[in-house]
């Protein structure tokens, strides 16, 4: 929004503010406005949140130690969805679709998973959104976005399956692109999720892992670097740094909060919406295994959830001490924030190696 204000205050006013129109400084402005407002609302919205009651009610089958975290405000999330709307609506070109795809994908999970929040949490209904609701709602998002994408495809790289470490390596993926955006961002969503089990376990690695999606989208969406880099050129995309820069934002405000021992916790409002944004994220700028990669956090901890279950109900032994893995950790003996900061380091290292996709092909 505000560069088209300052497209106009160059031509009309004062020349200076060309500087507006530079992507990375646009980028910064939308990292520290997120930040700002999830770190100035935070306390007020946790303050309500504990005042009407919205806290978490933690299952006693869990870790012992979980149980003194019942009662933590919940709902959290609703905190960094308004940081990464309000910083994106003011400092990204809206005139570009890809901007609005990630936006309205996010907020639509975003409020997924409040309506499940609220269930729960308000309405003191113990099982929230029914798992089949759930599933059904994100299906009708995850979709429609899926559609949408492979409809307004300017080019084939739009539409091609980029191989990580091969430069002439792109597979044409012709319809077969809707079922995978599909599942990268319907899987994407829950692994977050499904990951949101310790203190700023989730919020972290989701920071990070939008920090670099933004160095992709960045790269990307410029012809000189895409063409150096030999990576697909997408008109358009490198817009999305401010959406990345606003969720590493909002994201870090979140963690001030979320931190071990956490003050608030997200919610599925949070971590539904994080994922998925995430996954459209990686889906424009054509990086869904690099994805795979920099988020192995997620899906390290998506399949321990599929190996327990699958396990459990064939043999009826269970593989771990229990899943999602970090509550394994748990039961091991190791304190909650070394797990947690283990699970940091390693994402850490996964994003390097995402990262270091770009040169080494
Ligand atoms: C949600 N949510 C946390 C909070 C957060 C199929 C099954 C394995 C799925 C899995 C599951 O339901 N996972 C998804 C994980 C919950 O946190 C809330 O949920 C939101 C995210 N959706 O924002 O609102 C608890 O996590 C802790 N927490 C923190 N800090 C945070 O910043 O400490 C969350 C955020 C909170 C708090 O304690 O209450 C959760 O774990 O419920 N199911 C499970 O995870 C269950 N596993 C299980 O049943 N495994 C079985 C196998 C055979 C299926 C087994 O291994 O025996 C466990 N979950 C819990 N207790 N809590 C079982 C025991």
């Amino acid at each position: 929004m505000l560069m088209i204000l300052a497209e106009w205050l160059t031509v009309n006013v004062y020349t200076g503010f060309n500087v507006f129109q530079y992507l990375t400084l646009r980028a910064i402005l939308g990292v520290l406005t997120a930040l700002l407002i999830a770190l100035l609302i935070g306390p007020e919205m946790i303050r309500r949140l504990t005042l009407y009651q919205i806290g978490q009610y933690v299952r006693d089958d869990g870790p012992q130690s979980h149980l003194s975290k019942s009662g933590t405000p919940t709902m959290g999330g609703a905190l960094i969805l308004v940081a990464i709307a309000v910083s994106t609506l003011l400092w990204a070109d809206l005139r570009l679709h890809q901007v609005w795809v990630v936006l309205l994908v996010t907020l639509a999970f975003g409020l997924i998973g409040w309506v499940d929040d609220y269930r729960k949490l308000v309405l003191k209904n113990s099982k929230g959104l029914p798992a089949r609701s759930k599933y059904f709602w994100q299906s009708v998002v995850g979709l429609s976005a899926a559609c949408v994408l492979f409809f307004t495809a300017q080019t084939p790289a739009e539409t091609q399956l980029i191989v990580p470490f091969f430069k002439t390596v792109a597979i044409e993926l012709g319809w077969l692109f809707i079922p995978l955006t599909y599942i990268v961002i319907v899987g994407s969503s829950n692994a977050v999720n499904l990951t949101d089990g310790l203190d700023g376990l989730a919020i972290m690695p989701a920071v990070m892992v939008a920090g670099a999606l933004g160095v992709f989208a960045y790269a990307s969406g410029h012809v000189n670097f895409a063409s150096y880099l030999e990576i697909p050129y997408v008109a358009g995309v490198g817009e999305l740094v401010v959406f990345c820069g606003a969720i590493v934002g909002a994201g870090l405000g979140f963690l001030w909060y979320n931190a071990y021992p956490a003050q608030v916790f997200m919610g599925d409002v949070g971590a539904l919406a994080l994922g998925a944004a995430l996954g459209v994220i990686a889906v424009l700028v054509r990086q869904e295994l690099v994805l795979l990669v920099m988020a192995g956090i997620f899906v390290l901890e998506t399949i321990s959830v599929i190996l327990q279950v699958a396990s459990f109900k064939l043999t009826g032994r269970r593989i771990f001490r229990m899943a999602p893995l970090h509550h394994h950790y748990e039961l091991k003996g190791w304190p909650e924030p070394r797990v947690i900061v283990r699970f940091w380091i390693m994402t850490v290292i996964l994003v390097l190696i995402g990262l270091a996709t770009l040169k080494i092909r």
